[in-house]
């Protein structure tokens, strides 16, 4: 027996941990939250249940039945609607890809206080709903206005901020992304955590466009200020930078990671020989995806590349690997079409948002 047919052997315990680094407040938030399992980028569609999860206050408990999504302020024909009332309008399904700014934000030092992501905080579900361009036409936007607003159920603080979950989106942006205003997630009507009964997907977007819990529209005449717009969600150098605004996705990839885990480390094993290496790709807006290499044995090779179910959805991808006896880093790196690539290392800010820096998945080949 060589030290790669159990490389983990020698460990004799589990990983060392260090006290006090994470607080029991951090670890309550990462215990709400949850991320998708690795192991299914094989599936173009990610299952419900493993679809990742990112949820700021508590989980608004809304009866389906009694809820009416309201048209208020700054609209000329302001109305409220109930869910029976959208799901008799013209209804759309689409795949589309969703993931969390906060994804990859785990190794930004100092640490930034938040959901201490690698590389799960992204999903892939079959929305349904109703196109919200029409419903805003019919409200009427006053003239004067220059943003929509939309907020959540969901109501609490942060940084002393009392406030409910709001994000807002220029009318230019409504025409050009297809929002839709959603009730249902892979055939069956939302679970209460992705927002039941009724949400908006800002597809090709950062997942925090996309409000879950939706219960209030607004027409505004002046930029939104609500804290999940201005105080949070921007790439800032420094505490006292305004910064930019986080929108679309940044191009990236993933792989399932190959062989058998250690239960501890998470570090792979496998035995030697030819091994299919597949994983997912994709990247903001529509754009779609043009290449896929995977780094082996220090080498990149382009990978075979599956168109994808839909423009926002992400596509497969594989390449095959002669797995040889050893120690291995694998890498993946995916370009889009507008030739935006993946960097070798994180594009850090001051809070780790949109880190798509190349995966690396460690790996061990037993000996022949
Ligand atoms: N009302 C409300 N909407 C919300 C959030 C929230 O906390 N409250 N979280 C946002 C963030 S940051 C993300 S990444 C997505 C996550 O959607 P999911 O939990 O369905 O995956 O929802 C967004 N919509
Ligand atoms: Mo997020």
């Amino acid at each position: 027996m060589t030290a790669h047919d159990n490389p983990f052997a020698g460990y004799g315990g589990r990983i060392t941990t260090q006290d006090g680094v994470y607080s029991q407040s951090e670890v309550g938030l990462a215990n709400r939250n949850s991320g998708l399992l690795l192991e299914t980028l094989a599936l173009d569609i990610t299952p419900t249940g493993l679809h990742y999860l990112l949820t700021h206050f508590d989980v608004p408990l809304i009866d389906e039945a009694e809820h009416r999504l309201t048209f208020a302020r700054g609209f000329d024909a302001p109305f409220e609607i109930g869910l029976d009332e959208i799901r008799a309008l013209p209804q759309v399904t689409r795949p589309v890809t969703l993931e969390c700014a906060g994804n990859g934000r785990s190794g930004v030092s100092p640490r930034s206080h938040s959901m201490p992501w690698a590389y799960e905080a992204v999903g892939t579900s079959e929305w349904t709903g109703t196109p919200l361009k029409p419903l805003i036409e019919r409200a009427g936007p006053k003239s004067d206005t220059v943003e929509i607003a939309f907020f959540g159920a969901d109501y609490g603080f942060d940084k002393g901020v009392g406030h409910y979950f709001g994000r807002s989106l220029t009318l230019a942006q409504i025409a050009e992304l297809d929002v839709t205003l959603v009730h249902f997630m892979n055939g069956q009507p939302l679970l209460p955590q992705h927002g039941a009964p009724l949400r908006i997907i800002v597809p090709g977007w950062y997942g925090m466009a996309s409000v879950k819990w939706l219960g209030r529209i607004e027409a505004l005449n002046t930029a939104f200020d609500g804290f999940q717009q201005v105080r949070t969600y921007r790439f800032r150098e420094s505490d006292e930078d305004p910064g930019r605004p986080v929108t679309t996705m940044r191009v990236k990839s993933l792989m399932v990671p190959p062989g058998v885990p250690d239960w501890s480390s998470r570090k792979r094993w496998l035995r030697p020989g030819p091994v299919t290496l597949v994983g997912r790709a994709w990247s903001g807006g529509g754009v779609s995806i043009s290449k896929v290499e995977v780094e082996l044995d220090g080498e990149w090779r382009e990978a075979r590349l599956q168109p994808p179910a839909g423009a926002y959805a992400w596509s497969k991808w594989s390449c095959e690997w002669d797995a040889s006896p050893g120690a291995h880093v694998l890498r993946c790196c995916a370009t889009d079409a507008l030739g935006n690539v993946q960097p070798l290392d994180p594009p850090w800010d001051v809070a780790g948002f949109a880190n798509n820096a190349a995966q690396k998945v460690q790996v061990f080949v037993a000996e022949a």
